[in-house]
């Protein structure tokens, strides 16, 4: 999936990568809307798209499965402003169903943002737990095995290789 999107001349273009996740509901579903969303976003560009992969919870075990993808992404937006949006098509999403569903239809993490550092309270940029992940590492090797992590030097790949506990990620069995 690739789309060029004409931004304005003189704003500063970053390359960001964003972790796509849902345990709730149909959650292929969830994932795609999301997809469409930033697609849809004037500054954002989708570059590329990871497939999508059912992948055993994380940190809370007690829960459904998860279907994770991670997405590459060309912004004008600046991290914060990138935060706001990707808060607003969670809410979006959970408003929605969220009677129906509970609240955990889809959560959008920010990963890389070029090479920057963001240390705030409400966003770590790198995410402070990515290279734990197997999650997220599968699905970032996949697109961006070559991609260096800003703080610790090693590539996707490489933090994929030096994964103490690796969790079960199996690709999913449908078009994604
Ligand atoms: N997200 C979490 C906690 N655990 N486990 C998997 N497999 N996938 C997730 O996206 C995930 C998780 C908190 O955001
Ligand atoms: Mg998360
Ligand atoms: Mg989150």
């Amino acid at each position: 999936m690739a789309l060029d999107v004409a931004f304005d001349e003189g704003t500063t273009m970053a390359t960001t990568y964003l972790s796509l996740g849902s345990n709730v509901g149909d959650r292929v579903e969830y994932l795609r809307r999301a997809l469409a969303k930033l697609e849809k976003h004037p500054h954002m560009a989708i570059k590329a798209v990871s497939s999508f992969y059912e992948t055993e919870p994380l940190e809370y075990p007690d829960q459904e499965w998860f279907v994770n993808a991670v997405a590459e992404i060309d912004t004008t937006l600046d991290p914060m402003s990138l935060l706001d949006v990707l808060q607003g098509i969670e809410n979006e999403l959970q408003r929605q169903r969220s009677i129906r569903w509970g609240p955990r239809t889809i959560d959008l993490d920010i990963l890389y943002y070029d090479d920057e550092l963001v240390a705030e309270s409400r966003l770590m940029i790198p995410h402070i737990r990515m290279h734990d992940r197997s999650f997220v590492l599968v699905p970032l090797a996949e697109i961006a095995p070559e991609v260096c992590h800003p703080v610790l030097g090693l590539t996707s790949r490489q933090l994929l290789e030096q994964l103490k506990q690796a969790t079960a990620v199996r690709p999913l069995t449908i078009a994604s």
